[in-house]
C-alpha cells in the first residue's frame, strides 16, 4: 500500500516537472524590440534561449561567446541563411532582415547550441 503511495508522488512529481519545464521553457521568450539583449553562449546554451520579436521590423541581436571552445564559434540561422563567426569575450551584433511570422532556429555549427527566434 505504501509502495503505491510512493509510487504515484514519484509519478506526480515527475509529470510536474516535466510539465514545468516546457512550460517554463516557452515562457522564457524575451522580446527584443526595443532593446536589444545580449543572448551568451556558455556551458552548451545559449540564454536566452527562445528570443521574440515583430514581424517586418529590423532584427537586431547580439551574442557573447563565453564558450572558448570551437563548439560556440559560429551562430547558424538555418533557415535564413545567415551565420556569424562569434569572437570568443566580445559582443558581436547581427542584424537581420525584417521577417515574415514565424519560429527560425539558431544553431552552431555542431547544433548542439540551440536557439529560436519566433517572429511574431
Ligand atoms: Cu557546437
Amino acid at each position: 500500500m505504501m509502495d503505491i503511495v510512493i509510487v504515484n508522488v514519484a509519478g506526480s512529481a515527475l509529470v510536474g516537472l516535466i510539465v514545468w519545464w516546457f512550460w517554463l521553457s516557452r515562457s522564457v521568450a524575451r522580446r527584443v524590440d526595443d532593446a536589444p539583449i545580449t543572448i551568451v553562449a556558455e556551458d552548451g546554451v545559449y540564454s536566452p534561449t527562445h528570443i521574440e520579436v515583430s514581424r517586418d521590423r529590423p532584427i537586431v541581436l547580439r551574442f557573447l561567446r563565453k564558450d572558448p571552445s570551437p563548439c560556440a564559434a559560429k551562430v547558424i540561422f538555418t533557415e535564413l541563411g545567415v551565420s556569424a563567426d562569434l569572437p570568443v569575450g566580445e559582443v558581436q551584433e547581427l542584424h537581420l532582415e525584417p521577417q515574415p511570422p514565424g519560429e527560425y532556429e539558431f544553431v552552431c555549427e555542431m547544433h548542439m547550441y540551440r536557439g529560436a527566434l519566433s517572429v511574431k
